[in-house]
């Protein structure tokens, strides 16, 4: 329908994307048998049927299985080119590529795996469809930040094929203070600084993300709106939101996709971006997204194409390769 072409034809930016939660259950089975690793799960209906999430470490606990499957860099490399193929088909032009590099290096695999993997499948998908993308690292919350500052040094010979950095997983009882010296680091280091804050999190995670941690755009947020001037400062200053409707919904951090609060946050004058998230895990790629959130809100044609402009102006992207895009 209408809907539906309009939101296939807008270019777009993916700028909150875990590549390790593009793994499709299908993918997931073929690597393990290539690697000869062992899966709790007996079929891809199995695996399937146990995405049945009801809160965010139901989800992490699974997510986390999953990527156990990933030892070579052609794995790394298979999984972001499945999912830069898929993002193409959505008409994504450009992408900012979330990694969780303690997830493999806690089980042997070495940071170079993981970086050259993902980020061979990144410069291919530029050379054969001009598609532009980055990769932000992310520490892991549940760990500790001695942890996030042995990653970060096991990353600094890579330090040109990453733009930033982020924090996730677990987020309730992990604020982002516990993050401040790492962040610090990287800060002077010149990288790109995100956090998730707000998603299961209170409202003061995300003023903490901002004033202890610096950083430049808020993963989620969606909490915001329960403080006034911690909404009406994120509007002031412009701090882009990478908003996961299906994610939300998935999680159940909304009961339903209609008592989503995007238009709110559309209405309160915050750049706002929607995004998939862990796609493979959360029902949706981009456009499903979108579909699905237009289907449930009173958003309108413009709503559309003023968050696919915001997703270009809060990407880590230059004056002129943004200019291209606009
Ligand atoms: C995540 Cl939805 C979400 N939240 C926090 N951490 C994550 N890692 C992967 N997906
Ligand atoms: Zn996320």
């Amino acid at each position: 329908d209408a809907l539906r072409h309009i939101v296939q034809r807008m270019p777009k930016a993916e700028l909150h994307i875990h590549i390790e939660g593009s793994l499709e259950p299908e993918l997931i089975f073929a690597l393990a048998k290539r690697n000869n690793v062992a899966l709790a799960f007996d079929s891809v209906e199995t695996l399937r049927a146990a995405y049945a999430f009801t809160d965010l470490q139901s989800f992490l606990d699974i997510y986390y299985a999953g990527a156990s499957v990933l030892l070579t860099e052609q794995d790394f490399y298979d999984m972001t080119r499945a999912y830069l193929l898929r993002a193409q088909q959505d008409n994504v032009r450009h992408t900012e590529l979330f990694f969780d590099p303690q997830t493999h290096t806690a089980r042997g695999v070495a940071m170079d795996v993981v970086i050259n993997g993902i980020w061979r499948a990144v410069q291919d998908a530029h050379t054969e469809w001009g598609m532009t993308g980055a990769l932000i690292l992310c520490f892991l919350r549940h760990l500790s930040e001695d942890d996030a500052f042995d990653t970060l040094e096991q990353a600094m010979p890579y330090r040109d094929k990453f733009i930033g950095v982020g924090l996730d997983s677990s987020e309730l009882g992990h604020p982002p203070e516990k993050f401040a010296r790492v962040f610090a680091k990287c800060r002077q280091l010149g990288l790109h600084l995100v956090a998730h804050a707000g998603e299961e999190g209170p409202p003061a995670y995300i003023a903490s993300a901002l004033d202890v941690l610096h950083v430049e755009r808020i993963d989620h947020g969606v909490r915001c709106l329960e403080d006034a001037a911690l909404t009406a400062r994120l509007a002031r200053d412009k701090i882009p939101l990478t908003v996961c409707p299906l994610s939300n919904l998935k999680l159940r951090v909304v009961a339903q996709l209609s008592e989503h609060n995007l238009l709110q946050l559309l209405d309160a004058g915050l750049v706002v971006t929607v995004n998939s998230d862990d796609p493979a895990y959360f029902g949706g790629y981009m456009n499903d997204n979108f579909i699905a959130t237009f289907e449930a809100l009173p958003l309108t044609r413009q709503h559309a194409q003023q968050l696919a402009r915001n997703s270009f102006d809060a990407a880590f992207l230059d004056v002129p390769t943004r200019q291209r895009y606009l």
